[in-house]
């Protein structure tokens, strides 16, 4: 049997998700391989041939020579492009769906990785920084109405359709609790995440490489932030 195209590195983060999302909704054979933080694996001279920032996630297309894509943003346009789905063909429609894959990529990405990072990492290790809690809790929290506003009337944040703006939102703002930041009174928002919730093939994509329900404040999620923040320590 020939190797399927697509080789995906990643972990079970919001942005390793992405990809994952991608490829089960699309139906698309892939290969997996997991990358461990614990052993720095992203870290590791041939990874970082692959994806020069050393992070998670990173594609390699066999079908393309081989060719890797860093950065989980152009992943999912890449494989959008190649597979032609999720990107509508409509030149208005296709800048709609990139505009908010950008507004993800540059807002509520970096923004929720903040404060996911000084609330689950730093304060746990015994550096608190209240100011930074705030800046970027009150940050997220304003970009999260800003999607709620897009969603006003609309089941999806582009068009009639799932797109890879939904795929690339979706982790992050289900992660809204890793976060500690509230969502009460975002009625379209959480419509939105409940639609998405109901979609199998995402859910199963959130399954791998390993399942982390303390993300959505589920199972016990005392023990999983403190292993969190213990593996984060140095
Ligand atoms: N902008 C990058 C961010 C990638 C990123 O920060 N990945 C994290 C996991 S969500 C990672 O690899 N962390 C491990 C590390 O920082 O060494 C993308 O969207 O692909």
């Amino acid at each position: 049997m020939s190797q399927p195209d697509i080789h995906l590195y990643t972990a079970s983060t919001m942005n390793g998700w992405k990809p994952l999302i991608f490829l089960h909704e699309g139906d698309i054979d892939y290969e997996l391989t997991p990358i461990s933080f614990a052993k720095k694996e992203q870290k590791a001279p041939d990874y970082v041939k692959l994806n020069p920032n050393g992070r998670i996630p990173t594609i390699v297309d066999r079908g393309n020579g081989g060719f890797a894509v860093f950065e989980s943003g152009a992943i999912l346009w890449y494989l959008a492009e190649k597979y032609g789905k999720f990107l509508s063909d409509d030149p208005n429609l296709r800048s709609e769906t990139l505009q908010w894959l950008m507004f993800q990529m540059s807002g509520i990405g970096p923004m929720m990785g903040q404060v996911m990072y000084f609330q689950r990492i730093a304060k746990p290790n015994g550096d608190d920084v209240p100011y930074a809690i705030k800046r970027y809790g009150d940050e997220t929290r304003r970009l999260l109405e800003v999607l709620d506003t897009r969603l006003a009337g609309r089941d999806w944040l582009v068009g009639d359709d799932y797109s890879i703006a939904d795929m690339a939102t979706y982790p992050w703002a289900r992660s809204h609790f890793w976060a500690t930041v509230s969502v009460e009174g975002l009625d379209n928002l959480n419509a939105w995440l409940d639609r998405i919730d109901a979609r199998p093939k995402t859910q199963a994509a959130l399954q791998l490489p390993e399942p982390r329900p303390a993300f959505f404040g589920k199972g016990d999620v005392a023990a999983a932030a403190a292993a969190n923040a213990a593996r984060f320590k140095d």
